[in-house]
C-alpha cells in the first residue's frame, strides 16, 4: 500500500489529524473495495503514529458515524445505505419490499424458537399464556446494510413449526394458509440505545422509528405482533391521506 501521511495542521490534536488523513483516504475510495480497514499495527505504521493515537482516531470516526466497528470481523468503511420510501398503506413483506426496489434482502437472526408468550404478547396475539408463541427477532438488511431489528411474535398454531419458517415469515405464513390481510401500525420516535446502535450501525442516541404492528387474517384473529426498530436515516414511510367520502364528492362536484 502506498505511504499515508497525517497534515497536522498548527494547535491540532495529532489524533484529529490523523482522523483527518483517513477521512481523505475514504473519500478519494482507497479503501473503498474490501470496505475493511487494515490492521492496527499496518496503519499507524503507514501513518507514523503511536497504535494509542491511532486508535482515539478511529474512535472519533466510530462516533462520527465514517467508520463501523463489526465485533470480531474489524473496522469497516460505512456504506452509505439504500434510501426506501414506504408506503404505509400497503401489508407487504421486507423481503418483497426490498426485492421491488432491486435490492437483496437478508437477516441476521437474534432470538428465533418456541416460547411462553409475555403478558404483553398474549394480550397483542389474542392468545393464552399456556400457548407458545414462535418468536423471530432478525436484524434486516438491504444489500448488506443493516436496516431495522424487527421483532415477531406469531402464535405456533397458525405455523404448525417453527421449522416452517425459512428467510422470509410471511412466506412461511402464505404457505400456511395464514398470511395476513389487514394489519394496525403504530409509529413513534425514539433514540437508539447502544445495543441496538451497534446492530444497526449508527451512533447512540441517533433518532429511529419504532413501529409496533399487530396483523390479522381474514376472519378478524390476530397472527402477528411485531416490534420493529427502522432506522431514521434509511427509511420514508409515506401515507396518502383522503377526505372521507361524502365531502371527497362534495369537493369534486365544486369542481365540475
Ligand atoms: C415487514 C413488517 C413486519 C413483518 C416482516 C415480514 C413493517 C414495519 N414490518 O418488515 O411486521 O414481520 O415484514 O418480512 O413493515 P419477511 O416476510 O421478509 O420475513
Amino acid at each position: 500500500m502506498a505511504e499515508l501521511r497525517a497534515v497536522r495542521a498548527e494547535r491540532q490534536p495529532l489524533f484529529a489529524s490523523v482522523g483527518a488523513a483517513l477521512r481523505r483516504e475514504i473519500a478519494s475510495g482507497r479503501f473503498a473495495e474490501s470496505d475493511v480497514l487494515p490492521g492496527e499495527r499496518e496503519l499507524s505504521q503507514l501513518l507514523s503514529v503511536s497504535r494509542t493515537t491511532l486508535r482515539r482516531a478511529i474512535a472519533a470516526l466510530v462516533e462520527d458515524g465514517v467508520l463501523v466497528h463489526r465485533h470480531g470481523a474489524g473496522t469497516f468503511v460505512r456504506r452509505s445505505p439504500p434510501h426506501v420510501e414506504q408506503p404505509l398503506s400497503r401489508l407487504t413483506s421486507f423481503t418483497e419490499d426490498m426485492r421491488l426496489r432491486g435490492l437483496t434482502a437478508s437477516s441476521r437472526v437474534i432470538e428465533r424458537g418456541a416460547f411462553l408468550p409475555t403478558p404483553d404478547e398474549s394480550m397483542m396475539l389474542d392468545m393464552a399464556l399456556s400457548e407458545t408463541v414462535f418468536r423471530l427477532s432478525r436484524l434486516r438488511l438491504a444489500d448488506s446494510v443493516p436496516m431495522a431489528i424487527e421483532r415477531a411474535a406469531v402464535p405456533m398454531r397458525f405455523l404448525g413449526a417453527p421449522e416452517a419458517v425459512g428467510s422470509s415469515l410471511y412466506a412461511a405464513l402464505e404457505a400456511c394458509g395464514c398470511r395476513p390481510v389487514r394489519a394496525v401500525q403504530r409509529l413513534r420516535a425514539v433514540v437508539v440505545g447502544a445495543a441496538e446502535a451497534a446492530l444497526l450501525e449508527i451512533t447512540e442516541g441517533a433518532p429511529a422509528l419504532d413501529i409496533h404492528r399487530v396483523a390479522y387474517l381474514a376472519d378478524g384473529r390476530r397472527v402477528e405482533f411485531t416490534r420493529s426498530t427502522y432506522r431514521s436515516d434509511t427509511y420514508d414511510f409515506v401515507a396518502e391521506l383522503t377526505l372521507p367520502t361524502a365531502q371527497r364528492m362534495r369537493a369534486a362536484e365544486a369542481i365540475r
